[in-house]
């Protein structure tokens, strides 16, 4: 199947992609089922050495497992729901249209972001990566409804087309781990990107966008993945993890042995 006109349109001309409905809600409720399990499982003081866990710096006394973390990274390899997702063939005829036939995923992460918890300001995802080729592609599933109030995304269309942008650092305290600001570019034409469960937004790792804060009373989720060509060479850190995905154009099968983390 793979992108539609209209949607390479939307790459090219705004550098995202926004298709409603792309997952149900059994497998976004899974999803969740599972986030808040591990949460549980690393409240419980469980090792889990495959995977990378980021606490939440903001709120200080949270209720349950799940409110105590931001962001759990490395999923794809080893929870299963999570890999399924990342190698479902629908996915990857769409990131395959945009990358090629020879792919891999490097990032997969969940992030949880409970009622008060801080969002991400202004950033180009490729500003952390700096990778060739160009772009890798930011996958974003919207596991709860993404709203005005409870922390959704903002994206500047067109801004794909820019250099990467100079940054400082995220001063809030309990900024997310390296959280990054650009300053030197003017915010006129920003757009919400509002979504429904299910909803997936595509987005080249040169497109400006953040998301802001979780002001409303239920918790906003989303889990998100990052694709690259096959072999892409850049800047390698602890939270990414290399899975052949797509080769040939054909789907490969994702390797579930665990890697251990280089910190
Ligand atoms: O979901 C969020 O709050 C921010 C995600 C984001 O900006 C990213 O993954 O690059």
């Amino acid at each position: 199947m793979g992108l539609t006109a209209e949607q390479y349109a939307s790459w090219d001309e705004r550098g995202f992609v926004i298709l409603k409905g792309f997952a149900p809600p059994d497998q976004l409720e899974a999803m969740i089922e599972r986030v808040n399990h591990l949460a549980r499982q690393e409240a419980a003081g469980e090792e889990r050495p495959d995977l990378y866990i980021a606490k939440e710096g903001v709120l200080d006394n949270p209720e349950t497992p799940e409110e105590g973390l931001a962001k759990i990274f490395r999923l794809m390899r080893t929870e299963d729901v999570f890999r399924d997702f990342a190698t479902d063939p629908r996915l990857l005829d769409l990131v395959g249209d945009l990358l090629g036939p020879d792919v891999d995923c490097f990032l997969s992460q969940f992030i949880f972001k409970h009622p008060g918890a801080l969002g991400q300001p202004w950033h180009q995802d490729d500003y952390y990566f700096r990778m060739t080729p160009l772009p890798q592609i930011g996958v974003w599933l919207a596991c709860t409804a993404a709203t005005p109030e409870n922390g959704p995304l903002w994206v500047v269309p067109g801004s794909h087309k820019e250099d990467i942008h100079d940054v400082v650092p995220d001063q809030r305290k309990g900024a997310g781990l390296g959280y990054v600001e650009i300053i030197d570019a003017a915010v006129d034409d920003e757009m919400i990107v509002l979504m429904e469960p299910g909803d997936l937004l595509l987005f080249h790792s040169h497109l400006r966008h953040k998301s802001t804060d979780n002001n409303s009373a239920d918790k906003r989720a989303a889990m998100v993945y990052h694709y690259a060509v096959a072999n892409t060479v850049g800047h390698r850190a602890f939270n990414q993890d290399w899975t052949e995905v797509l080769r040939d154009g054909a789907p490969v099968e994702a390797s579930t042995a665990p890697v251990p983390i280089e910190r």
